[in-house]
């Protein structure tokens, strides 16, 4: 097979980790709708079990189709491994299962996605984990957190739904100037590695919610993690294989190659409308503030021009006039589909407090810089005047 590791970027997203001539020179990888391997005897079968022998046991540990998706996702985040799950939470729940053990401590930022929050807030508290959240754009705090027990630091950039960064370089200096055993886990799922490289910048692990840019397309729920070639066996033998049982069907393995051969163009083209719209959100005078790090007056400005290519296609922003003026608004969308999810070639528009966020307390989300009347706007891949006009008369 073609060496792929010195391409360019787009050109791995469509070529890596497949050899079409191992598939009777089919172009596009053959969907292996299997649940099980037959083995020649006995003993193979038992080799495999063992681990001595390489080759395919059963659809829960390995497929030959989500096996091609996973090496080209790891090629993508410059990983030596990757792992496909049935899901974004799929994802999470089976990493942090496999690194964390009673008595263990999760340092958390501040603002994560709703389900993030409620894995770590109810599911693994309830298993004696203690989850302790920081504000991780004060380095000073992260620093301080951390203790002994810290097995996991985890965050996302930019942060759903406010669009906050961290400083993934300089918060992965600081965690390792206090602790050796720490994983630094970073949520990539808002910029994919088309526009953001978690590993290179000193993270451990990347997990994602494909469901979103990775797919590209709202046709399926997926999700993914990479890192260390040991980390992702230990994952997939043990949280996802025996815990979470969150596994990637091949046809959404396909389905996922097949949106990955567009995905460095497509996040070119919903980063360009973002910024446009953002700019024009800012400019109107029903907007009270816009949330977008490709701001050149955003407190994120110079960090994102630091660590992101492009800063996205996801935007947030209050009204004048908080959640009612929010709701009046969203209610007027025409073209702008009112759903949660993100990263879609529609552009979709969705209320974080009562949506992707109700899973916090309205004391939680207070605390944790989640406002009542931010409104979350995931932009597409429509002519941009088209979404423009769309946001002016919904605002008029
Ligand atoms: O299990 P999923 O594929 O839905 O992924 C979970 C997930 C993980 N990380 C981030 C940053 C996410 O945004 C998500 C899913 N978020 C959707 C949203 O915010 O609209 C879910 C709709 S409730």
């Amino acid at each position: 097979m073609v060496d792929h590791s010195e391409l360019d970027f787009a050109t791995r997203a469509i070529h890596a980790g497949y050899d079409a001539m191992t598939e009777q020179g089919a172009l596009t990888p053959p969907i292996h709708m299997t649940s099980t391997f037959c083995f020649d005897s006995v003993e193979q079968g038992a080799a495999r079990f063992t681990g001595e022998a390489s080759g395919y046991v059963y659809s829960r540990l390995s497929n030959p189709t989500v096996a091609i998706l996973e090496q080209r996702l790891a090629s993508l985040e410059g990983a030596e491994a990757a792992v496909a799950t049935a899901s974004g939470m799929g994802a999470i729940s089976s990493a942090l299962w496999t690194l964390l053990s009673p008595g263990d401590q999760v340092l958390a930022d501040k603002t994560l996605y709703g389900c993030t929050f409620s894995l770590l807030e109810h599911g693994l508290r309830k298993f004696g984990i203690e989850v302790v959240y920081a504000d991780f754009t004060q380095l000073d705090a992260v620093a301080a957190a951390i203790t002994k027990a810290t097995r996991v630091v985890y965050f996302e950039t930019p942060a759903n739904p406010n669009m906050r960064l961290v400083d993934i370089k300089a918060l992965s200096e600081a965690v390792r100037s206090r602790s050796e055993n720490a994983r630094i886990i970073v949520d990539n799922t808002y910029c994919t590695p088309a526009l953001q490289q978690p590993l290179a910048l000193g993270a451990d692990l990347v997990v994602h919610s494909a469901t979103k840019y990775l797919g590209g397309h709202g046709d399926l729920i997926a999700g993914v993690i990479a890192g260390s070639q040991q980390d992702m066996d230990d994952i997939r033998g043990f949280g996802l294989k025996d815990m979470t049982g969150a596994v990637m069907s091949p046809m959404t393995a396909f389905l996922v190659m097949r949106g990955l051969k567009t995905l460095a163009l497509r996040m070119e083209r919903h980063s360009q409308n973002a910024l446009t719209i953002a700019r024009f959100l800012q400019a109107h005078p029903a907007v009270e503030s816009v949330y977008y790090p490709g701001l050149e007056n955003s407190p994120d400005f110079a960090l994102a021009q630091r660590q992101m290519a492009l800063p996205g296609g996801m935007l947030a922003f209050e009204l004048v006039g908080g959640y009612s003026a929010g709701a009046r608004f969203m209610n007027r969308l025409s073209m702008i589909k009112r759903a949660v999810s993100l990263g879609d070639a529609e552009t979709l528009c969705q209320h974080p407090a009562s949506m992707t966020h109700s899973t916090y307390t309205e004391q939680e989300r207070a605390s944790h810089g989640i406002t009542d009347g931010l409104v979350r706007l995931s932009v597409g891949l429509e002519g941009c005047a088209d979404i423009q006009a769309d946001l002016a008369q919904a605002l008029d």
